[in-house]
C-alpha cells in the first residue's frame, strides 16, 4: 500500500454582481471530504467564501462581509473588471470571498497536497473557478487539479476549455476511489461505501473555518421532472438517508447549543419522508430541542397537509419556501404537474392555521421563462399576496441539460450555448420583446410592494374554493407594464 495521499478541498470565489450566503454550504465538497477521511486519507479545506477571515475584512478595497439573519450573511467582496458578455448591464461586479493574500497565505501554511479538488456550483460562476484554480497552480504548479460539481458536470466542455484544471470530474461518486487509486495508488478503505448515498457519512462540517449554521441532506434527487430543472441530470436516482443518520447527524450538532439553525438542501425534503424526516422531527420535538429549520430550496406545496404543517411547526421550521412557480393551470402541467393551484392555497391555509407568521412563508415564482407572458407573472404574483404571504421571483437562469434547454437557446438573443455566463439570472437571458427587462423591473417592484396593482391586471376571478377552472388567465388580458 503506498502512502497515504493528502488531498486539498477548496471551495472557490464567487464572480458575480451579487451573492449573499443564503445558508450556501459546498455540501458536495464536504460530504466527499468526509468520504476521504473515513477512507483513510489526509484532508485539508480552503474555504474561498470564508466570512469571517479577519485579515480579508481589513484590506484595503475589500467591502467587508455582514451578519444577517438566523446564520446567513453577506460575503466580502471586492470589485473586479465586467466580463465582456455583461458589458451591457449598468451593475457592478465582484468577486466575493477572501482576499487574494489570504488565499496564497493560507495555501503557503500547508505541506504539498497529492491532489487538489475544487468544487463548482452556478455554472455562471466559473470565472471564480477559473481565478481560484489559477491561484492554486502558481503555489503548486505541479499538483494536479481536479475540479467536479455542478458547473463541471452541466458544462464539462467548456471547463475542460476555460477553467485550467487538470481534470473535469464528471463521473458518478462510486468510481471515484478507482480514480484516486489511479492518481496516488492509495486503496480507500471504505472504497463500497463510496456507491451507496446512503452509506455516506454526514458532510465534513469540521473542516469549515467557523460554523453558523448547518446545512443538511436527506435525500438526493427528485420523482418528478420538471423541464427547467436539472434534478434529474445531476442524480438520476432518488435516494434518501434513514432517519437514524439524519438524527445522529442533527443531534451532534446542537449539543452544548452548537449550532441553532440548519438549512435543508434537499430537492425533494417532503416527498416519500414518513420513514426518515418525520419520525426525526417527532424524536426532536418530543425532546424541545431548540432548533431552527430553514428551507431556501422549495418545500413540494403537495405535501403539506394539516399534519405535516403541525410538525414542521412544532420542530422549529422558521424559513418556509414553497415551489409554486406559476398559478397558470396548463404551465402548472407543462412545467412538471409538481403543484395545482389549490393545492398551494390549502397548504398555505395549513401552514398559517398551523401558526407559520405569515411573513416567514415564501413562494417561488417563476419569472421569464421561454413562453410566459407578464401578466401570467402578475397574476401569480397577486394570488399569492391576497393569501398574505411573499412572492419570491426566480428570474429564470436557462441550465443545460434540461428539457426546456433547446427552447431557451432558440429564444435567447444570446450565445447561452457557448457562454455560461448568460445563465445568470440576473442577466435574463430569455428576455425577448414580449417579456423585457422592464417587465421584469415591473414585476419585481410588484412583488415587494413598491408599487400597487393597476385596474389591468386579471386574477381577479380566482376564488380558493371555485376549482381548477377559475385558475388559469385567459390570453390577452391587462398588462403590468
Ligand atoms: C441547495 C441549492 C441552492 C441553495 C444554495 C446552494 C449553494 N451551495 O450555493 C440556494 C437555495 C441558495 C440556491 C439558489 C439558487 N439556485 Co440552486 N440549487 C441548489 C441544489 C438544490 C442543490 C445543490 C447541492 O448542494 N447538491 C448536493 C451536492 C451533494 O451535490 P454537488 O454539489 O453536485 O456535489 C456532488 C458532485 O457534483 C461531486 N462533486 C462536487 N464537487 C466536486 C469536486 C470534485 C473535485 C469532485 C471529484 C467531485 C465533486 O460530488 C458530490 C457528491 O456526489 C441544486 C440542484 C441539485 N440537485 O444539485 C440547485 C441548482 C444548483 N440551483 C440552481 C439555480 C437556478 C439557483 C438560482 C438561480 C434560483 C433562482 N432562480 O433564484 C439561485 C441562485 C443563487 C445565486 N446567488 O445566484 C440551478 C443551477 C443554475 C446554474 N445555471 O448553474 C440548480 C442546478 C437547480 C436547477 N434549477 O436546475 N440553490
Ligand atoms: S420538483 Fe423541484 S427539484 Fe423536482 S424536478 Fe421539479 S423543480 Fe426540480
Amino acid at each position: 500500500m503506498s502512502k497515504v495521499p493528502f488531498i486539498l478541498l477548496v471551495n472557490p470565489w464567487i464572480t458575480d454582481f451579487a451573492a449573499h450566503d443564503l445558508w450556501a454550504k459546498p455540501m458536495g465538497l464536504l460530504l466527499l471530504g468526509a468520504l476521504l477521511k473515513d477512507g483513510g486519507c489526509g484532508v485539508a479545506f480552503i474555504d474561498c467564501l470564508d466570512r469571517h477571515d479577519s485579515f480579508t475584512n481589513r484590506q484595503p478595497g475589500v467591502l467587508p462581509s455582514k451578519s444577517g439573519e438566523f446564520g446567513t450573511g453577506k460575503y466580502s467582496k471586492m470589485r473586479m473588471d465586467k466580463p465582456e458578455a455583461f458589458a451591457g448591464v449598468p451593475r457592478r461586479y465582484y468577486r466575493h470571498g477572501i482576499h487574494p493574500e489570504s488565499f496564497t497565505g493560507q495555501l503557503r501554511a500547508l505541506p504539498r497536497p497529492d491532489l487538489v479538488w475544487v468544487t463548482s456550483a452556478m455554472t455562471y460562476w466559473y470565472p471564480g473557478v477559473v481565478e481560484t484554480i489559477a491561484v492554486l497552480k502558481e503555489a503548486f504548479p505541479d499538483v494536479p487539479v481536479w475540479l467536479g460539481g455542478i458547473y463541471a458536470r452541466l458544462c464539462s466542455s467548456h471547463a475542460a476549455q476555460k477553467s485550467g484544471a487538470d481534470e473535469i470530474v464528471t463521473c458518478p461518486t462510486a468510481f471515484l476511489p478507482q480514480r484516486i487509486e489511479a492518481a496516488t495508488g492509495f486503496r480507500l478503505k471504505n472504497a463500497r461505501r463510496w456507491s451507496r448515498f446512503e452509506a455516506w457519512p454526514g458532510p465534513a462540517l469540521e473542516l469549515l473555518p467557523r460554523l453558523d449554521y448547518a446545512p443538511l441532506l436527506t435525500g438526493l434527487g427528485c420523482p418528478y421532472r420538471c423541464p427547467y430543472c436539472a434534478s434529474a441530470v445531476l442524480n438520476p436516482e432518488w435516494a434518501k438517508r434513514g432517519a437514524e443518520s439524519v438524527y445522529q447527524e442533527i443531534t451532534a450538532l446542537c449539543e452544548g447549543g452548537m449550532i441553532r439553525d440548519f438549512a435543508f438542501y434537499d430537492d425533494a425534503l417532503l416527498l416519500h419522508a414518513e420513514t426518515n424526516l418525520k419520525p426525526v422531527l417527532y424524536r426532536l420535538v418530543k425532546e424541545e430541542r431548540p432548533i431552527r429549520f430553514h428551507t431556501p430550496n422549495a418545500l413540494h406545496v403537495r405535501a403539506l397537509d394539516t399534519e405535516w404543517c403541525a410538525l414542521l411547526r412544532a420542530a422549529g421550521f422558521t424559513t418556509i419556501r414553497l415551489g409554486l412557480e406559476t398559478t397558470r393551470q396548463d404551465r402548472q402541467k407543462e412545467w412538471g404537474g409538481k403543484v395545482e393551484t389549490q393545492m398551494f392555497v390549502r397548504a398555505v391555509d395549513n401552514l398559517l392555521s398551523a401558526g407559520f407568521p405569515a411573513g416567514r412563508i415564501g413562494a417561488y415564482l417563476l419569472c421569464g421563462v421561454p413562453g410566459q407572458r407578464p401578466e401570467d407573472v402578475a397574476d401569480s404574483i397577486r394570488l399569492v399576496k391576497r393569501l398574505g404571504i411573499r412572492p419570491h421571483l426566480a428570474e429564470y437562469s436557462p441550465v443545460p441539460g434540461t428539457l426546456m434547454w433547446r427552447e431557451a437557446v432558440a429564444s435567447s438573443a444570446f450565445d447561452i450555448e457557448n457562454e455560461p455566463l448568460y445563465h445568470n439570472n440576473t442577466f435574463f437571458a430569455c428576455r425577448r420583446t414580449d417579456f423585457t427587462w422592464e417587465d421584469l423591473r415591473h414585476l419585481k417592484d410588484l412583488a415587494l410592494g413598491r408599487v400597487p396593482f393597476g385596474s389591468g391586471e386579471t386574477g381577479e376571478g380566482f376564488q380558493p374554493e371555485a376549482g381548477k377552472q377559475g385558475m388559469g388567465v385567459e390570453p390577452g388580458k391587462g398588462s403590468p407594464g
